[in-house]
């Protein structure tokens, strides 16, 4: 069963959603699973000048067994004493993901104010987007001119954006300690193109690989939603047409929510199932429940006193 977590009747109000933190960009550093690799890669690098050092100053000066004791119990130089690298605290990396209409915009909006109004520097982004290339992609791709060239095509669209967007603001915001939260993610790859696309599963997970590799998320919020209610729900939103998924039928939409409830049966250490048919607010709470739980928040900062 996947872990499902039930909006309680009582939920508090919500905190007031900023939608400049939807959109703030992130800063340009190296990756979270970069900083982890980078970290790993670092140390062999170090070991290797230090091995490079000794092997150049070997040939300098070569050591006799009585220089070799000599050095050994007198250093001629003193190390110099580096102040201590201050550590990076991890950045968390959450996906919001469910079919069309589901509230994920909302939600991401609500859980960023939550986030930021408990001291987390949090990211807002999304799927397809969230990067100068990945955001040129978006229009391209659900503007349908890359659907005559098929799901698979459209799959490999889906990961080069993917790719852009990892490197350009996940990774940095990432690795400078940010909690990031996207709407959609490479589930929806492996839903929309994977299994109702039919695009051989081998496939989305070796572009999955290359593309995301390490940097998976830590949680994904499932928000479920009967197929009518998400389609009525985005279509009573005024101002813009249906774009090239929404156009699907009625049956695409609910083999979609099949597709995302068996996901979240198949990964429950990752996946929770959010009933997204309640109220906005008692929906922002069980996301948070979840959060809260699945994930440390850290400690409340003290206040100094002045
Ligand atoms: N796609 C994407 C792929 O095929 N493969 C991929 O790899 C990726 C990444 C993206 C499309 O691309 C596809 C999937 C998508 O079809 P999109 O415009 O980003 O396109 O579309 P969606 O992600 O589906 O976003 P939507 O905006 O359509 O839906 P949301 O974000 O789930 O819903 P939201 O928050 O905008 O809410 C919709 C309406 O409902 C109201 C809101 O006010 C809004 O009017 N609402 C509620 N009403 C009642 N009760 C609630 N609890 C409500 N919550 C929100």
């Amino acid at each position: 069963m996947p872990s499902r977590t039930q909006p309680p009747s009582n939920a508090p109000a919500p905190a007031s959603p900023t939608a400049e933190s939807a959109a703030k960009p992130a800063a340009k550093r190296s990756a979270k699973a970069g900083s982890a690799k980078a970290k790993a890669k670092a140390e062999p690098a170090s070991a290797k000048a230090a091995t490079s050092a000794t092997a150049k100053s070997a040939k300098a000066a070569p050591m006799t067994a009585k220089t070799a004791g000599t050095a050994a119990a007198k250093p001629a130089t003193k190390p110099a004493s580096r102040p201590a690298a201050k550590p990076v605290p991890p950045g968390r990396f959450i996906t919001l993901e469910g079919g069309e209409g589901a509230g994920k915009s909302t939600q991401l909006r609500r859980l960023l104010a939550r986030l930021q109004a408990a001291g987390i520097d949090a990211v807002g982004t999304r799927e397809p987007g969230g990067s100068t290339g990945a955001e040129i992609m978006r229009h391209l791709i659900l503007s349908g001119a890359a659907k005559p060239l098929g799901p698979l095509a459209e799959a490999t669209l889906f990961a080069a954006a993917r790719a852009d967007h990892l490197d350009a603001t996940i990774r940095p915001a990432l690795a400078r300690g940010a909690w990031v939260v996207c709407d959609r993610f490479a589930d929806s790859t492996r839903v929309y193109q994977g299994a109702l696309g039919n695009v051989d599963p081998r496939l989305i997970a070796a572009l999955e690989e290359v593309t995301v590799g390490e940097t998976r998320p830590d949680l994904t919020l499932i928000l479920d939603l009967p197929a009518e209610e998400g389609l009525a729900r985005a279509a009573a939103r005024s101002g813009r047409d249906a774009d090239r998924f929404e156009s699907e039928g009625l049956a695409f939409h609910r083999a979609l929510r099949e597709a995302f409830r068996a996901l979240a049966t198949s990964e429950p250490e990752r996946c929770v199932l959010i009933d997204a048919s309640f109220e906005a607010e008692a929906v922002e709470e069980a996301i948070w429940q979840a959060v809260s739980t699945r994930l440390k928040l850290p400690a409340p900062r003290r206040r100094r006193r002045s």
